[in-house]
């Protein structure tokens, strides 16, 4: 209803972060015969990385100079009010120690064991006054019950309690559901039922929660806002609230070889035209295996920030 999603609709705009073991790779695979393979948060899967490996580099992992606060002021001076993070991205990973099994960045990498960066990062966002919310895929490459359905209940179940421990933990402003759909199965398994039912199970968790249209089969009547990808809809979308996500460069993890930055201009240009069409804007960072934001992304952040202090914004 419009009342849920009535702060979401008035803050407009805000930052994706995609972040996870792929980062590590930083978004190139040197293959046995030493040929390599390039791609971001889907290189386990594109460039076929063997399970033991991707476990060997995530076992590696360790984002030490991520800096929670450096993050979400620079969101608040880019005139960005939320922060949505991949708490789990397709690999499986979970960037929260998770109870639920070890596949996370706690129990597998090489980061300190006292730190985790959800916390920081919500209290960071708290005491800014800005939003967290967490993006969580609902695919799942490492969880060898998620591909077969006789032992999909038992995923299912997981990523219940996963959501719950999320919930429960870090108070998030809002879910960002990915990966309802399943490229390894023709007849796609997520119904519109499992959607309603996953949907209706977090906000029993948490009633004033959002939660995007992947949650489902991405039906106006599935979550509280659209999710057009790379892309700024003409108008109002079957009048449901959206939010248009976009790179700012080629990828969503970060890609050591990407270069291909969009110019500061552009970026305002998109939150304007979003704004000016009911929507909201939610540009992307990938930080590096160490968790350092590339400076790139830091600079047109900045250059958005000044822009909307200029003209009466900040
Ligand atoms: C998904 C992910 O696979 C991707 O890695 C990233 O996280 C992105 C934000 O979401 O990719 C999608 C999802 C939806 C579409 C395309 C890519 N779509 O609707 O066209």
């Amino acid at each position: 209803t419009a009342e849920r999603t009535s702060w979401w609709r008035q803050d407009r705009f805000g930052m994706f972060i995609h972040f996870g073991a792929y980062s590590q790779l930083e978004g190139e695979y040197t293959r046995p015969d030493g040929s390599v393979c390039r791609d971001a948060e889907w290189i386990m899967r594109e460039c076929a990385v063997p399970k033991e490996e991707y476990e060997k580099q995530a076992a590696r992992f360790d984002p030490s100079a991520f800096d929670a606060e450096a993050v979400v002021r620079a969101a608040k001076d880019a005139g960005q009010r939320y922060i949505v993070i991949t708490s789990k991205h397709h690999d499986g990973y979970a960037m929260w120690p998770t109870k639920v099994n070890s596949w996370n960045l706690r129990d597998h990498s090489a980061f300190d064991e006292h730190r985790d960066i959800m916390r920081e990062l919500k209290t960071a966002a708290d005491k800014a006054g800005i939003k967290l919310g967490f993006y969580y895929s609902i695919w799942d490459w490492h969880d060898p019950d998620f591909a077969d359905p006789d032992t999909f209940p038992r995923y299912k179940k997981r990523m219940y309690a996963q959501l719950k421990e999320l919930v429960d933990e870090y108070d998030p402003a809002l879910l960002w559901f990915d990966g309802e759909w399943d490229a390894d199965n023709p007849v796609n398994r997520w119904s519109a039922r499992d959607g309603a039912e996953l949907e209706s199970y977090v906000k029993s968790l948490k009633p004033g929660l959002l939660v995007n249209n992947r949650v489902g089969k991405r039906r106006v009547v599935d979550g509280d806002f659209g999710t057009p990808e790379q892309e700024i809809p003409d108008g109002p979308v079957d009048g449901q609230p959206w939010e248009s996500c976009m790179t700012l460069n080629g990828h969503w993890g970060y890609a050591r070889y990407d270069h291909d930055w969009k110019p500061a201009a552009e970026l305002v240009r998109n939150l304007l035209a979003s704004a000016g069409r009911s929507g909201n804007y939610l540009p992307n960072i990938g930080p590096d295996s160490k968790g350092r934001v590339p400076a790139e992304s830091l600079r047109r952040l900045r250059d958005v920030g000044s822009w909307m202090r200029a003209h009466g914004q900040g």
